[in-house]
């Protein structure tokens, strides 16, 4: 199958005619031919939503919240085909397909609801007969650069805010996920969205990205990825002084304490370690666990983690599912040896696994290491597999310390029964998402997301977090006085 852009809701062929192989990574089936569009193919669509701008910010905003209404009706009805495709495109298990999808979902409903709110606020002046009110206004052009790991869930955190309150989009979405990312374009078209308000380009970072970063009729950013990527699109997309979110890193951790309920700490750890194979900016890669219940845990989760099934992901038997690709596969490897050269001690898994039908994919046995040492390299750096690592602490406060001493700060959460611990723990630990007695994903789309120190550049995703990025203040003055009045002058 060979893929379109989508430019002013028509099919078009880049401009270069070229095309990347898209391959599915638990078969190594070929999916489709992906355009590698360049910086040609993004004038267009920038253009093109530079003039279905004009038209859509004037569209009153509870009719694009009721679009979305209907993108979350579509989405509602092919939520299975969809999260299948998505499946086959990414290698994440079918059920967490399916919770992908639902946080789109989830999305369409809560930003259809903000075309009836996008509050903004009226406020005394500080004149007689003078109206004074703060509104909100659409910016323009947002370019929608979204990873591969959440191909509906992520794309619509940034794009269902943007077009609900009138900004108009061009998306590039992951090269490795265009299926799901084409899927999601068409059913805005469908539910109602004019041709040019919402644009597909699909391409490469270097070429599509890099164009949409320097185009001055670009006024949003809004990126999720890695780090490196994420300073190079600050640097570049600063310039040209356009607003810009990035949602970057994690190195999350779980903090065990003795008092924890032990078999809800291992159900939360194995679900937020190696779900999404470990694929989550939100996955937890490092235990903290307190040295009397360190032994316990680490029994328990070696018995289970033992029995976890890799496989593709639309098998029912299969409990993780492949990395992302070969390349994924052999980084994910080259930091275990990291870790083996560091003197941790590798307790379960830690190589590639080719068995049977699991060669035609990337498959990576689940892994654990204990005894790891916080300045380790694999208790700092994000490894973005299915590899955790348990550092042994005395108390709270050295646990918390060694929580908030990496370079990242998105999501972290504790085991404990304990009120106190839970309190100082909601209070110290320096990060943008705190679960208590859960693992550390399943943000829901109602809250911020995003976290501190260089996860993000401080802002967030989400809730009402989105509303604030995705819009302008613009204050307005009204003088029913007659005559001249002017502010902060003594008479
Ligand atoms: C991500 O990994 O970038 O909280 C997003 C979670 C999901 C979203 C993760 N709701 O794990």
């Amino acid at each position: 199958m060979e893929l379109k852009n989508l430019i002013d809701g028509k099919p078009v062929a880049p401009s270069s005619g070229r095309y990347t192989e898209k391959f599915n990574p638990a078969t190594g089936e070929k999916l489709a031919d992906v355009p590698l569009s360049d910086a040609s193919d993004v004038d267009r669509a920038v253009e093109t939503a530079r003039r279905a701008f004009k038209s859509w910010r004037l569209t009153p905003a509870p009719k694009r919240g009721e679009i979305l209404y209907r993108v979350g009706r579509i989405l509602e009805e092919r939520k299975d085909a969809i999260a299948r495709l998505m499946t086959q495109e990414m290698g994440k298990v079918l059920t967490e397909a399916r919770g992908d999808v639902q946080e789109a979902i989830d999305m369409a409903y809560y930003m259809g609801g903000e075309g009836r709110r996008s509050f903004g606020y009226t406020t005394p002046s500080e004149l007689p007969d003078k109206f004074a009110f703060a509104m909100r206004d659409p910016i323009g052009v947002a370019a929608i650069i979204t990873p591969w790991n959440f191909p509906a869930a992520i794309p619509s955190w940034k794009m269902f805010p943007a077009l609900v309150l009138g900004n108009t989009v061009v998306f590039k979405p992951a090269s490795d996920t265009p299926l799901v990312a084409g899927e999601m374009v068409k059913i805005l078209h469908e539910a109602g969205v004019p041709g040019g308000v919402v644009n597909l380009v699909y391409g490469s970072g270097g070429v599509v990205g890099d164009a949409l970063l320097g185009h001055p009729d670009v006024k949003l950013v809004s990126f999720t990825g890695s780090v490196e990527t994420g300073r190079h699109v600050a640097e570049k997309a600063g310039h040209g002084l356009k607003r810009v979110s990035l949602e970057l890193g994690g190195k999350n951790a779980v903090l065990v304490m003795d008092d924890a309920n032990l078999d809800l700490a291992v159900e939360g750890i194995l679900w937020s370690a190696f779900g999404t194979t470990g694929q989550r900016c939100t996955a937890c890669s490092r235990l903290i666990v307190q040295r009397g219940i360190y032994p316990k845990l680490e029994a328990r989760l070696t018995e289970r983690i033992q029995k976890l099934r890799l496989g593709d992901g639309l098998l029912e038997s299969t409990d993780v599912g492949p990395l992302i690709h070969r390349q994924a596969r052999e980084r994910v490897h080259s930091y275990v040896e990291i870790g083996r050269q560091e003197g941790a001690r590798l307790v379960v898994g830690g190589s590639p696994d080719d068995s049977g039908e699991l060669s035609r994919g990337a498959f990576y046995a689940p892994t654990l290491f204990a005894d790891v040492k916080r300045t380790m390299r694999i208790a700092r750096e994000e490894i973005f597999g299915p590899v955790l690592s348990m550092i042994p602490v005395d108390t709270l406060e050295e646990a918390i310390e060694v929580n908030n001493e990496v370079a990242y700060g998105l999501s972290s959460s504790i085991f404990t029964q304990d009120v106190q611990n839970t309190f100082r723990a909601i209070r110290d630990l320096a990060s943008g998402i705190v679960y208590i007695n859960a693992g550390t994903t399943g943000a829901e789309i109602h809250l911020p997301f995003g976290g501190t120190r260089d996860t993000g550049n401080g802002h967030r995703e989400a809730g009402t977090a989105a509303i604030d990025f995705f819009s302008e203040w613009k204050s307005v003055y009204v003088d029913f006085s007659g005559k001249l009045q002017r502010a902060q002058i003594d008479d």
